[in-house]
């Protein structure tokens, strides 16, 4: 059960209803939910191969040699392929989404437990796996290096002795704001606060596991690769780079997709592998991972070692943030970012306050650990920036004995001050924080709880409420600014209206569960008015999309969903035109109105999308100039990103003797702008909101101190079900963004940045009596038990 508060006094603008058919069902669950679904290892071509990758043992090593006799000649085996082979044909090496490179196979040393050192390619599944067994590797073990502290260390081992010049672990270094001002402020300020903060190693660990089938033609030349990618034509264009077939000879395809969570946006090596084996043996070969491969080699998420500080007045004004930030991004650099924006967004760490300066520095590591480092819907690692403000806020909340809502509604940036430049350079396109964070504390009876909160603490009872307040950057572009590997983040979207007026619409992002096929359709709907079942959304196929960035950050709303509506605009421009000429009257004479033209001040004489559609490829005569046909395509550029908020309040139980933290409520008010499908919002926050209470208290990959990985199967990586989560209670407040065509702004990964800091703060709320200021996630019982009896320890 869920409650919703739909309350139409917290819109701002009150014409702004739910687009197209508001909270219709999703187009795509008949086919999920009947079991037909069609994904990566559904695939099954005419003699197709399968593939097996053979994974380093240990975090560091070097490769002394590799015999593969013995299971080349293990029966249904068809090849065995070593670095050594790769590197023979340039491709033992491939560039990653970071301007880095990372091995595809291993030649020289294993840089972490888990990596690709050589893979089979047999008969079945079965027959690849069991030879893997039979590849003997001789290492020669290296020490790893495990803790990104210890690092740059002088002596620390040196992990990437394949870049030239490389004497140390350092991967790069990056700072925003003004040092000089910022250290000016805190020198005057009355009060502060500083706090070591870690948000420790995730993974998105999606249901569906990183995959692919890749089929290359000989005769046509031409390469098929269907494959668990969020990013399809991107992938197209590095295949190109690195495999040397010419683009238009590749064609990527992302069927169904069982989860995402920015696992699927980088290269993995098994990709490569997969292509490599379609073009050695001729035949389809298909790469399916397992869970404990997904867990161990694929993009993790954050793994960040923050110290935050925070300047403010006596009475709780706040003048200036700073952060250092320790980045640990494992042996390659194989996380995706815009080139300008090595640490991602992370420079929106001010947060949702007007403050007068702020500051940070970074200094990014390698470590013998997988690579990653986007992922786990971080909005390009705006988890971290708003886990170590809204943290920190806390901290300072504590030291002034002020609440913490008070101290939040005190120093947000107010309406009028957007758009708002932050102090790191950020322009914030609009928001109304207030009325936002006003409705969270009504729904949460916030007062009630804090005296029963005072009332359970003179019983010895331990409950805690937490408050997070975020603000997010999503919609990356605009291409001028942000690129990966020089591709501009733009995206295309094609719009075709059949003769009879049903419709396809084409669009360069991909979705991996966040109801693209629905809420596409109804932006085109809403647009031209032909009904969202009559419009079928085609995604994830290069050969048959637009060129475009793909789905990431949450981009897909900020970005296609504007191209989307332009594209109908566009069309709608034409049917206008052709519209005029079937009723006889001048453009201006027309009114568009629900999917058809009016004569203004003759209602009777009007004419539907679906007529003028049907006479755009008719036998009929079109005005001059007009070709036939109902179509268009644009590639859209955003101005700017779009900037959701939301407020978010958690209710805890600590229990006293267990140290088990039970959410006992989670309010969440969301304000994504114009919303395009109620039902389907809801759905993103409440996934989200899940996955805070998994990394606020149960989730994080571990390594021993050999670097062996500790969360390599979901025995040990627990990730929430229904048990741990509460009814979610979720509300909204709607602030249009002034840029965006339709003013909606993205929302897919709010409620995995805002909950982690909501359920923390909470937890050290309860815990307050013990006089604990902070505890590291997961606050798991043992760290809760710790934390209570004064002995915090960092991940
Ligand atoms: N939406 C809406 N009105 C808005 C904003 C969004 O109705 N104002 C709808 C959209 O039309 C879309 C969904 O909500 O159907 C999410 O939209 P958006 O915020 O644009 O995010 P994306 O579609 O770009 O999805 C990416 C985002 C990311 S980056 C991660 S990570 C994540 C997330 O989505 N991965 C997911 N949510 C996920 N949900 C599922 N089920 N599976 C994943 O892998
Ligand atoms: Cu950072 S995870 Mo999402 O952007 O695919």
């Amino acid at each position: 059960m869920t409650t919703v508060h739909e309350r139409p006094d917290t819109f701002h603008d009150n014409d702004q209803k739910p687009v197209g058919h508001g909270r219709m069902l999703r187009k795509e669950d008949p086919r999920f939910l009947r079991g037909r679904g069609r994904y990566v290892d559904d695939v099954q071509l005419p003699g197709m191969l399968h593939l097996a990758i053979l994974r380093a043992p240990v975090a560091h090593a070097r490769i002394l040699g590799i015999d593969t006799s013995a299971a080349e000649a293990s029966p249904g085996v068809k090849a065995v392929v070593t670095g050594a082979m790769l590197a023979e044909q340039n491709l033992a090496w491939m560039p990653t989404l970071s301007n880095d490179v990372q091995a595809v196979l291993a030649t020289d040393k294993v840089r972490f437990q888990g990596q690709e050192v050589a893979f089979v390619v047999a008969d079945d599944r079965y027959a690849a796996r069991d030879a893997l067994e039979l590849i003997d590797v001789e290492y020669d073990v290296l020490d790893p290096v495990v803790d990104a502290r210890r690092a740059l260390e002088p002596g620390a081992p040196l992990i990437r002795d394949d870049l030239e010049g490389k004497t140390n672990n350092h991967c790069f270094d990056w700072e925003t704001g003004d040092e000089a001002a910022t250290e000016a402020v805190f020198g005057r300020a009355d009060v502060v606060v500083s706090q070591d903060i870690v948000y420790p190693r995730v993974h998105p660990a999606p249901m569906e596991t990183c995959g692919a089938v890749a089929d290359f033609d000989a005769v046509e030349g031409k390469l098929r690769l269907w494959s668990t990618t969020q990013a399809p034509h991107a992938h197209r264009t590095l295949y190109a780079i690195v495999a040397g077939i010419p683009e238009h000879k590749i064609q990527v395809i992302s069927p169904d997709i069982g989860g995402g969570f920015g696992n699927k946006v980088p290269i993995y090596p098994g990709y490569v592998c997969a292509i490599v084996a379609t073009i050695v043996t001729g035949k389809p070969v298909k790469w399916m991972e397992d869970r404990s491969e997904n867990l161990v080699s694929t993009g993790f998420a954050r793994d960040y070692i923050m110290r935050g500080e925070i300047a403010a007045t006596l009475d709780g004004r706040i003048l200036a943030i700073r952060t250092n930030v320790l980045a640990d991004h494992g042996a390659f650099n194989g996380t995706a970012a815009p080139v300008k924006y090595p640490a991602g967004f992370f420079g929106v760490f001010t947060g949702s306050y007007d403050i007068e300066a702020a500051y940070c520095r970074m200094t990014a590591v390698y470590t013998n650990k997988a690579p990653g480092g986007v992922a786990y819907a971080c909005s390009f690692r705006i988890t971290e920036a708003v886990y170590l403000v809204e943290r920190i806020v806390d901290c300072l909340a504590d030291e002034l004995g002020m609440d913490p809502a008070e101290l939040r509604l005190k120093n947000f940036i107010r309406p009028e001050q957007f758009p708002y430049t932050t102090k790191t350079g950020w322009v914030y396109d609009s928001g109304n924080y207030e009325p936002t964070m006003r409705l969270a504390m009504d729904m949460a009876g916030y007062d009630a709880l804090r005296r029963e909160q005072e009332e359970k603490r003179a019983r010895g009872e331990l409950m805690g409420i937490g408050i997070a307040f975020f603000t997010e950057a999503v919609g990356a572009g605009p291409r001028k600014d942000m690129d990966i590997l020089g591709l501009g983040m733009a995206d295309g979207c094609e719009l075709r209206v059949h003769p009879t007026g049903k419709a396809v619409v084409r669009l360069s992002v991909q979705s991996q569960g966040q109801g693209h096929e629905t809420t596409f359709a109804q932006i085109v709907a809403e647009e031209i008015g032909i009904p969202p079942a009559d419009i079928d959304v085609v995604h994830g196929d290069t050969d048959n999309t637009p060129f475009g960035l793909g789905t990431y950050g949450s981009r897909s709303t900020p970005v296609s969903g504007a191209a989307a509506a332009l594209v109908a605009r566009k069309v709608r421009d034409k049917a206008r035109i052709i519209a005029s000429g079937m009723l006889e009257v001048s453009v201006a004479d027309l009114e568009w109105e629900k999917g058809a033209f009016l004569v203004k001040g003759d209602p009777g004489k009007t004419v539907t999308i679906q007529e003028i559609a049907l006479r755009a490829h008719g036998a009929g005569d079109l005005p001059e100039g007009i070709e036939g046909g109902l179509e268009s395509q644009i590639c859209y550029n955003p101005s700017n990103l779009t900037y959701p908020h939301g407020a978010y309040i958690c209710v805890v139980d600590v229990d006293p003797g267990t140290a088990q933290v039970k959410v006992r409520r989670f309010i969440a008010v969301d304000d994504c702008g114009t919303r395009i499908n109620p039902m389907i919002i809801e759905g993103q926050v409440h996934g989200g909101l899940t996955d805070g209470v998994g990394m606020a208290l149960m989730e994080m990959i571990a390594f021993d101190e050999d670097g062996n990985c500790l969360g390599a199967s979901l025995m040990d990586y627990l990730i929430p079900t229904a048990l741990e989560v509460p009814d979610w209670e979720t509300g909204f407040t709607v602030t249009p963004s002034p840029h965006h065509p339709i003013g909606a702004k993205g929302v897919g990964e709010s409620a995995t940045v805002g909950s982690p800091p909501a359920i923390v703060n909470a937890v050290v709320d309860a815990l307050k009596p013990f006089g604990v200021r902070h505890a590291d996630m997961p606050l798991t019982p043992s760290r809760v038990w710790d934390a209570m009896r004064g002995n915090a320890r960092p991940p």
